[in-house]
């Protein structure tokens, strides 16, 4: 009887150390302003490892019919993969190929970049570093007022 007691303890005190087996998944969407460079959604919270799908939509009746993407990038690396994004323009290749995603390993986590009417789906483990983590459009001269924060919190 003692060894059962001990063992249901012993899976009992295990059990909030135990990796986060089917936790559910944070999904978020975000979808372009139709007028102004802005995301809608200007902030949302996962948890450290969790499963993230991340939906970006260019709504198809877009006013101004600008391309966008959303990145993720490392905590304080906005304004460095911005000024990459704005430096992009010198290489032809950028807007197509590239879809805006300038070379940087500040960047954790991308869409494609998207014409209006299209979305994308990422999916990605959230950074196990509780932070602060920036998104940006990186579509040259937008990530200064387009973009948001990934906060990862325990
Ligand atoms: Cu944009």
């Amino acid at each position: 009887m003692k060894t059962i007691l001990t063992t249901i303890t012993a899976i009992a005190l295990l059990a909030p150390v135990l990796p986060a087996i089917g936790e559910d998944a944070a999904e978020v969407k975000i979808t372009a302003d139709k007028t102004q460079f802005l995301y809608d959604v200007k902030e949302f919270t996962v948890k450290p490892g969790q499963t993230v799908k991340l939906t970006l939509i260019n709504p198809a009746d877009s006013v101004n019919r600008q391309p966008h993407n959303i990145l993720i990038v490392k905590p304080g690396k906005k304004d460095v993969v911005g000024m990459a994004s704005n430096a992009g323009l010198a290489d032809p290749t950028f807007l197509t190929e590239k879809n805006a995603i300038p070379e940087s390993e500040d960047i954790l986590f991308h869409s494609k970049l998207l014409q209006p009417g299209e979305e994308e789906t990422i999916e990605f483990t959230a950074p196990e570093e509780p932070g602060d983590y920036p998104y940006i459009c990186t579509y040259p001269g937008h990530w200064a007022i387009m973009n948001g924060v990934m906060k990862v919190v325990k």
